[in-house]
């Protein structure tokens, strides 16, 4: 039986993978969160006890990460935990440096002590981080984002995952360290804090709220369900070659503006006739609103390589899966009121207060 280090598994993706993990094989994951804004317990409900530990810790306390690597004996490192919003990296980016390079540097010093041995490693070990295709800037109307595009971030979010993602490749070619690195376009799914995009819109439009698009909402996002993009990690971590990259993503390009009406059109459609908000629900919910500064146009990735080489395709359709992701979000109004009660008000104030 595997046993895993998943960090950063009480959010959005993170809760994704342990579900998918321990549904899908006996594997052992210690789940190390320090649980801020973006982590939440209520992720993690129903998880078998005996296979899923979580420790609140944060990745850069270098005391709790020896102690765990000491304790347990992991074959996997999956590396999720990161500040993981644009928006607060434009107001805030200092804790973005801190955790998304700092921890990811305190992780792989870590994992590199506890599995040195002699000139090489342990048998059978694997870091992988969890990367983006924002590290590769932005495209104009056409082309896609391959392993070989250049590294162009541009918010001081995309800028602290490059950063850590050459961190990552530095220890294969320095140390020759088993490492990976996994770049997945925008995700959508259950789960996911809305302060993003799709369950920002979706909670908005259930409350009959303004639907705040940027600038034109011309942008364009490549979109993967989050179940794929899960799925892809496993692969990766499984069947990848050590010292690669992987882009994942399932050719899904959408204007934001077109996210946006989807997302009315469907939410109007899943709520029952006796519902008082169908009837109330339309486009003229959505405000255009300022732009975000240093706006990326366009992102869209090219998957060849992971689906060529390891044999992974996404499963899920955007249709299919945008009707998932909101019937989650109509059966979880619970998950969604603790989480948009109290400091989110605070939030989504000041956020969009200057729009
Ligand atoms: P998220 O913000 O929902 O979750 C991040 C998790 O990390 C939270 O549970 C938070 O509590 C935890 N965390 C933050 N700082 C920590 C620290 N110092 N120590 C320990 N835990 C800490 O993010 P997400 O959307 O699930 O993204 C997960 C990863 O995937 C990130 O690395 C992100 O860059 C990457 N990614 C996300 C997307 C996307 O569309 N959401 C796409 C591609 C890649
Ligand atoms: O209220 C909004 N209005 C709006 O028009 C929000 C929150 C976003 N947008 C636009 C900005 C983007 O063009 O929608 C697009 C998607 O925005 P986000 O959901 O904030 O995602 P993005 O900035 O593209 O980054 C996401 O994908 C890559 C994740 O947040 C990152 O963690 C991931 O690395």
């Amino acid at each position: 039986m595997k046993t895993y280090l998943v960090t950063g598994g009480a959010g959005f993706i993170g809760a994704n993978f342990v579900r998918f993990m321990l549904g899908k094989e006996d594997c052992k994951i210690v789940n190390v969160d320090a649980l801020t804004y973006a982590g939440n317990l209520d992720n993690l409900t129903g998880l078998p006890q005996d296979r899923h530990i979580f420790v609140k810790a944060d990745i850069c306390d270098k005391n709790v990460i020896d102690e765990l690597f000491q304790k347990y004996d992991f074959d996997r490192v999956i590396h999720f935990a990161a500040e993981s919003h644009v928006d607060r990296s434009i107001e805030d980016p200092e804790v973005f440096v801190r955790t998304n390079v700092m921890g990811t540097m305190n992780l792989l010093n870590t994992a590199k002590k506890y599995w040195q041995d002699g000139d090489g490693y342990k048998k059978d070990k694997r870091y992988l981080q969890v990367s983006t295709d924002e590290v590769y800037g932005s495209l104009g109307e056409t082309g896609y984002f391959t392993e070989k595009t250049p590294i162009t971030p541009h918010s001081p979010y995309s800028a602290s995952k490059a950063a850590a993602d050459f961190l990552v490749l530095s220890y294969y070619d320095t140390f020759k360290m088993p490492v990976i690195v996994t770049r997945c376009s925008n995700n959508y799914g259950p789960y996911q804090f809305p302060e993003k995009l799709v369950p920002l819109m979706i909670n908005n439009v259930l409350n009959l709220k303004p639907l705040p698009v940027y600038g034109d909402g011309k942008n364009v996002r490549d979109w993967l369900y989050v179940e794929d993009h899960v799925k892809a990690i496993d692969i990766a971590a499984e069947n990848g070659r050590d010292g690669e990259v992987y882009n994942i993503g399932g050719h899904n390009e959408k204007y934001n503006i077109d996210i946006v009406k989807i997302i009315i059109e469907t939410v109007a459609q899943m709520l029952p006739e006796s519902d008082e908000r169908k009837s109330k629900i339309s486009n003229d919910l959505i405000t255009y609103v300022a732009d975000r500064k240093g706006h990326d146009l366009r992102y869209a990735i090219d998957p060849e390589k992971i689906s060529s080489e390891l044999g992974w395709k996404p499963e899920t359709n955007f249709e299919t899966g945008i009707k998932k992701t909101i019937k989650w979000y109509l059966e979880n109004t619970e998950w969604i009121e603790k989480i948009t009660s109290g400091e989110y008000q605070n939030y989504y104030s000041k956020m969009y207060a200057n729009r």
